[in-house]
Order: C-alpha cells, then structure tokens, then sequence
C-alpha cells in the first residue's frame, strides 16, 4: 500500500476545507478515493489512521479510531464505505480533531 503522496495529503486537507468551511458535500466522493489505497471501496481502520496522522500531526489513542468507525457503521462490517463516510466526518469527535 503506498503512502500518501505530500500532494495527496495537501489535497485531502483543501478537500476536508471544502466539506467543513463550505459545506460542500460534493468532495466527499474524491476525499473517499484518495484515502481508499486499495481501491476496494471500503475504508479500513489501517487506511484512515494514517490520513488522520497526515493531516492533524496527532495519532490516536488505541481503541479511539475503533470507536470513531464503529459510530458510522451503519451495517456494521467495521468498514466505511462511501454511503457511511459522510456521516463519519460530520462526528462531533472527527469533526473537532479535523478542524
Ligand atoms: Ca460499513
């Protein structure tokens, strides 16, 4: 799995700008591709810690990120996929960790 490119992440960063000081949810389908390395249309735990790291500067505690997935997974796969993403970033907890 390749690491994030400076450009992906200062993309991701403008993209995550976009969604929260804009409200323009049309970003999150790029947002989502990006942070999906593997491209299998699910986001696993390994691929959102290291985006949040990127972006924050800040790694989360043990347990923390569990409890962030498990809050928007909707069918309960522990995966996010694109339907339950947008519900992941509006989290109280995302949400003020991002901005
Ligand atoms: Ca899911």
């Amino acid at each position: 799995m390749a690491d994030l490119s400076a450009e992906e992440v200062q993309r991701v960063k403008d993209l995550l700008n976009s969604f929260y000081v804009n409200g323009d949810s049309s970003v999150v389908a790029e947002l989502f591709g990006i942070i999906d390395r593997d491209g299998s249309g699910s986001l696993e735990a390994d691929e959102l810690e290291p985006i949040i790291t990127a972006v924050t500067g800040k790694q989360l505690g043990a347990g923390e990120l569990e409890a962030i997935i498990k809050a928007a997974d909707e069918d309960g796969n522990s995966t996010i996929e694109l339907n339950e993403f947008e519900g992941l970033l509006n989290n109280a907890q995302v949400k003020a960790l991002l901005t």
